[in-house]
């Protein structure tokens, strides 16, 4: 029992609210189990900690030879291209959005500023994983100089490249994620420039997420409160055009 109720547990997620909870005392063993005021309150804090707990990091002698590019290996559009010729000279990332200071940032002014390294494994949702070294701007402190808005609860990703339907790929993480020390805004892996394959000239990464959120192209980044007013509103393109869950929590 207490296996299942673990896992159970696990895919709750952490979106999981007191509902997602009432669902799962229904069943009277794991009511007992729970609501023992002890174990109610180790697994509270349990799955609070899992949040904000650290993706695992490997070792340099573990990285992939190869990453695999996924989704779009080049956005291909006329407005791409011209800022790939330029070297990205005339790419800005855009902050917008329920922010104090709306922000326009080129790369050099991204490198700049404090960078975090970090290698992580990347795992896809059509199972196949890779393991690179990542090195870019921790997301919580552009959020800083923004300078959220009381009301922000997302943070929603726009993309440079069109998707068959010809709107552009858009990702969304919530303040846990955006804040979260491991998620970064990266111009680089294993020690080179971003290539288009891979997301040129900035990607998220997003390390207790699944492949698909980790945006890339990305031309500006917005806080939100409502998700709803985002593509048809599940917070990002997989979520609304192939189901997929829009917490993609690993
Ligand atoms: N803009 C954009 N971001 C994207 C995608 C995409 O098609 N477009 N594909 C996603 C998926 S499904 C995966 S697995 C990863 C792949 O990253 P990689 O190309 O660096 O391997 O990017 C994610 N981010
Ligand atoms: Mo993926």
């Amino acid at each position: 029992m207490s296996l299942i109720f673990t896992r159970r547990a696990i895919m709750l997620g952490a979106g999981a609210t007191l509902a997602g909870c009432d669902r799962i005392a229904r069943h009277e063993t794991v009511r007992e189990a729970l609501f023992s005021a002890e174990n109610f309150h180790k697994w509270a804090q349990r799955r609070l900690m899992a949040r904000d707990a650290l993706a695992r990091e490997f070792r340099p002698d573990q990285i992939s030879p190869f990453f695999r590019p996924n989704g779009t290996s080049n956005p291909n559009t006329p407005e791409y291209k011209a800022l790939w010729r330029s070297g990205f000279a005339d790419w800005r990332l855009e902050i917008s959005g329920l922010v104090n200071r709306p922000l326009s940032l080129s790369l050099p002014q991204l490198h700049q500023l404090p960078q975090r390294e970090q290698i992580t494994r990347h795992d896809c949702v059509e199972g196949w994983s890779a393991i690179g070294r990542w090195r870019g701007v921790p997301l919580a402190l552009l959020l800083d100089a923004a300078g959220m808005k009381e009301r922000a609860r997302y943070i929603v990703f726009r993309c440079a490249d069109r998707m068959g339907d010809g709107h552009a790929y858009y990702e969304s993480i919530d303040m846990i994620d955006a804040f979260h020390p491991q998620t970064i805004l990266a111009f680089a892996l294993n020690d080179q420039p971003l290539r288009v394959a891979n997301g040129a000239p900035l990607r998220l990464r997003v390390e207790r997420q699944l492949g698909y959120k980790h945006a890339k192209y990305l031309m500006g980044i917005e806080a939100v409160e409502h998700l709803s007013g985002t593509g048809r509103g599940k917070g990002g393109y997989w979520e609304d055009h192939a189901g997929y869950d829009w917490y993609a929590g690993i």
